[in-house]
């Protein structure tokens, strides 16, 4: 039986979380990395609240609620000035809890949503003018159950006229199955968190140079260089040997990759936080201690410039 939940003290609604589920964490450090002015978090989520925008019943998972307003204080926690808020599979194809945020956002978020092959046109609009600039196709098969690439491809031949793009997400065993449907993708599209490589193998390896080939081969392909607390092996704190120079390290296995894919293409990245954090096991990261990786990945002011205000900027709110 469903029964009420109760999340950092609140009671939030009807829903039983999923197992083992971790909670976002309530207390995050402010940064040392100062964010450049206008920086935008450019991945992140809300969960319900439950009890006013119920989770979807084909959902894989059932989160803690994660409102509008919590992300929003976490925003100013940590210096961002605006927010790309990803509609989350266990909201399915409903938008209502993502278009809600982008409303009492006051312009400061902008979206990307989750649509069937049968959204209409009015429909389109509608999320356009509420904030929303892309669509998500997700080929995680713990998260999703398969959509066919026929339907992916009416859902693109609709948005393309928008002005949208195409926010995809996969793990790195999948690119090369999807690798031709992928680059067929007339507008932009954007691979959340690097196509998620397995860092425990080289970055000069097979596997990566593939993700990078692919990037390389399609100019319209952007990446999110996000989630090391997802990627990682070694976790959130520095390895003794990667402390010698007093600088924090966090998520050092990582860095390899994701600063790779900055110096290469500077112009064609993004970061956001992933608040709040779906479906991660061993820990729940400090995201203050996640902004204060950045400039392990983007090494000088002018990279982080772009990844963090430039780059965002011309998708979002340039379109
Ligand atoms: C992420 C990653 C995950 C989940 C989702 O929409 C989602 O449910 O994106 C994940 O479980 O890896 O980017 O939030």
């Amino acid at each position: 039986m469903p029964q009420t939940d109760t999340v950092h003290g609140e009671t939030t609604g009807p829903f039983e979380k999923t197992e083992g589920w971790l909670d976002w964490y309530d207390g995050p450090s402010k940064p040392t990395f100062t964010l450049p002015e206008g920086a935008v978090d450019a991945h992140c989520h809300v969960f319900g609240p439950g009890a006013e925008f119920p989770y979807a019943p084909e959902r894989k998972y059932t989160p803690c609620d994660a409102s509008a307003e919590q992300l929003f204080a976490l925003r100013d926690h940590l210096g961002f000035d605006r927010n790309v808020i990803v509609q989350a599979t266990c909201h399915g194809a409903d938008n209502s809890a993502l278009v809600d945020a982008l409303n009492r956002s006051e312009g400061r978020a902008r979206g990307v949503a989750t649509v069937r092959r049968d959204v209409t046109d009015e429909q389109l609009r509608e999320l356009h003018a509420a904030g929303v600039r892309g669509v998500r196709f997700n080929f995680v098969k713990r998260l999703v159950d398969r959509i066919s690439t026929d339907s992916l491809d009416e859902i693109v031949t609709k948005i393309a006229p928008l002005g949208w793009h195409v926010v995809i997400y996969f793990e790195a065993e999948d690119l090369p199955e999807f690798y031709d449907f992928f680059s067929s993708i007339p507008t932009d599209v954007v691979v959340d968190h690097m196509g998620r490589p397995d860092v425990t193998k080289d970055v000069d390896g097979e596997e990566f140079a593939l993700f990078l080939r692919f990037m390389r081969e399609n100019e319209n392909v952007w990446t999110k260089v996000s989630c090391p607390e997802r990627l990682s092996v070694t976790g959130p704190r520095a390895l003794p040997e990667d402390n010698r120079d007093g600088e924090l390290h966090a998520y050092t296995d990582v860095v390899p990759f994701a600063r790779r894919v900055v110096d290469e293409f500077p112009d064609r990245v993004l970061w956001g936080t992933d608040w709040p954090h779906p479906n991660l096991k061993d820990h729940m990261p400090d995201d203050g201690l996640l902004v204060d990786y950045i400039p392990q990945i983007a090494t000088t002011p002018e990279l982080q410039q772009k990844l963090l205000v430039d780059n965002p900027s011309r998708l979002y709110w340039a379109r």
